[in-house]
């Protein structure tokens, strides 16, 4: 199997922390020549999007949260779902609450960083935008090292990706407060930095971003 991925794409990196987690023999490789519009990879991936899983007989998945799950029944050992029904339900919610509630405004503030297109009255209002999001998911943190439950899950995979995005973002607008408000969520980042498996993806990421001045 073949992963198109790309370093910063949280959504790729979210289905890298799973293969590397659970240890999988998959080839992670960059987008074909021309690039995610070209024809080569909407054949494969008709949104043009990072990431996409092609399978030994050539099918191909897109959408992270779908790539996971694929993952998680053919590879079910070690397992990323939690066991129990209600924490499985809230590990699946950490899929989603990024998808709508932080995606949307980290995409604006993406592309705020060019200082030819810089407005203060968006910025202002991404990062509000922003901060609710982090406030959903300090709603539904465990409150323990792992997202939920005592073990790595598919939440994980989800949250550490976005929360290397956000943190970077908040350095480079200069708002090195903005997760602190919410005291899960900022120990929850603080320590799954610690862990090496997050510190490989967290790496990776940040070796493709921009340095904020
Ligand atoms: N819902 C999708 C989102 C994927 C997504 O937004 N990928 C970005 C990279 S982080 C992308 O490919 N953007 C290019 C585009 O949308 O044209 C998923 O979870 O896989």
């Amino acid at each position: 199997m073949k992963l198109y991925s790309a370093p910063i794409s949280p959504f790729a990196a979210r289905v890298r922390l799973s293969i590397y987690r659970k240890g999988l023999d998959i080839d992670i490789v960059p987008p074909p020549t021309g690039g995610l519009k070209s024809d080569a990879y909407l054949a494969l991936n008709p949104m043009g999007q990072l990431p996409t899983l092609v399978l030994d007989s050539g099918e191909a998945l897109p959408e992270s949260a779908t790539i996971l799950e694929y993952l998680e029944d053919i590879y079910p050992t070690p397992s990323l779902r939690p066991r129990d029904p209600f924490d499985l339900a809230r590990a699946r919610l950490f899929l989603r609450l990024p998808d709508f509630n932080l995606r949307p405004a980290i995409f604006t503030l993406r592309d705020m960083r060019d200082p030819a297109k810089r407005d203060e009255a968006i910025i202002k209002l991404a990062l509000a935008d922003l901060s609710k999001g982090l406030s959903y998911l300090e709603s539904y943190l465990s409150g323990n090292v792992w997202a939920v439950g005592d073990q790595p899950s598919i939440a994980d995979c989800a949250l550490v990706p976005v929360l290397t995005i956000v943190s970077w973002m908040a350095s480079f607008f200069e708002q090195p407060t903005l997760m602190r408000p919410y005291r899960k969520l900022d120990t929850y980042w603080q320590t799954a930095q610690a862990d090496a498996i997050n510190a490989k993806v967290i790496a990776e990421q940040l070796s493709a971003m921009p340095k904020a001045e």
